[in-house]
């Protein structure tokens, strides 16, 4: 590092001379003020090594990198500094952004130094290029102008904020073709369609749980259609006995009563997702009656088991005449 910067000051002074009358002296040789602004290293000051030399701690206490400034006089310049003549002595001067004459696809940013500035390439070709609090609008990075996935309503219309941050476009306007009234509203979850069945809602979406989810566009793929016989339905649950020689469902409540014939109801009876509410983000069960025998008429059993969940298949509770359920937790270890 000595050798080199031995070799820059050297040949500063050397220039330095016969620029004095010149209004600002470019220790790196060139000519004009408006070139002597760009922060870039000078090619006539470059280290023959460049990137070998160690940043160090100027007397006013900048951390300078040595390949990134000028050379100036006795001393080496921040990247965003440039050297002049100041008070008749050659000393870095801050380069202001309009000093610099940033090129389209440049922004003039703070040198890491804190003293000056620099032209910094934002060119992009997409939002991945660019830093996540970025997006690219084709050319350029430039700041999101809103958070990824935000919501908000604009009249009846629903606007989300793209992925990358850079819009906020409409996705799709409430409004039902039923006697429901849905106008676009808004919580902390952002701006929804309320609706109270699907036909409340937007093209392309769906009512859950009261609001309409989708994406309000039309799906871009399809699956082919699968021939019957490949997508035969399969068994998932069985409840009860495991023969007509064994008929009791064993472990269940009224074990003795396990003939079925009646179609099962399927239904959301309790909150498994803990959100304080039973709705369709739950994982409904299974209701249905049973009887003993062939008794079909007396001594009915309504049960519920779990159609889904750690319990799925398990009873959840049997009732039988005017008694309190029973509520089953036998599956829970
Ligand atoms: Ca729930
Ligand atoms: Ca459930």
């Amino acid at each position: 590092m000595i050798l080199s910067r031995t070799r820059s000051i050297g040949l500063c002074f050397a220039l330095l001379s016969t620029l004095l009358a010149l209004t600002g002296c470019d220790c790196g040789g060139i000519p004009t003020p408006m070139d002597a602004a760009v922060p870039r290293a000078d090619a006539a000051f470059a280290d023959d090594a460049p990137g070998l030399d160690a940043p160090f701690v100027r007397d006013d206490a900048v951390v300078v990198d040595p390949d990134a400034g000028p050379s100036c006089a006795m001393t080496t310049c921040g990247p965003g500094e440039r050297c002049e003549l100041v008070a008749g002595a050659a000393a870095c001067v801050p380069n202001s952004c309009a000093d610099l004459h940033c090129s389209a696809t440049e922004r003039c940013v703070p040198a890491m130094t804190g003293m000056g500035n620099v032209c910094v390439d934002v060119a992009c070709t997409d939002s991945l290029d660019c830093p996540v609090e970025e997006y690219c609008d084709g050319v350029v990075c430039l700041p999101d102008v809103c958070v990824a996935g935000t919501r908000t309503c604009d009249g009846m219309a629903v606007l989300v904020c793209d992925d990358d941050g850079g819009g906020m476009p409409m996705v799709f306007t409430c409004g039902s073709d039923a006697y429901f009234e849905s106008v676009c509203a808004g919580d902390a979850a952002g701006a929804y369609c309320p609706c109270e069945d699907d036909w409340d809602c937007p093209a392309d979406t769906v009512c859950e749980v009261g609001r309409c989810t989708g994406t309000g566009r039309p799906p871009t793929c399809s699956l082919p259609p699968a021939a019957f016989t490949d997508v035969l339905p399969t068994n998932e649950i069985t409840w009860g006995g495991v023969s007509a020689a064994m008929p009791s469902a064993v472990g269940a409540p009224f074990p003795t009563s396990a003939q079925v014939d009646i179609t099962p109801v399927v239904a959301n009876l309790d909150d498994d997702n803990g959100d304080g509410r039973i709705d369709e983000l739950d994982t409904p069960e299974i209701v249905f009656q049973s009887y003993c025998g062939t008794d079909v008429s007396t001594n009915g059993v309504l049960r519920a088991i779990h159609g889904g969940g750690p319990g799925r298949g398990h009873d959840f509770f049997a009732v039988q005449g005017g008694v309190d359920p029973i509520l089953s937790t036998s599956w829970v270890s």
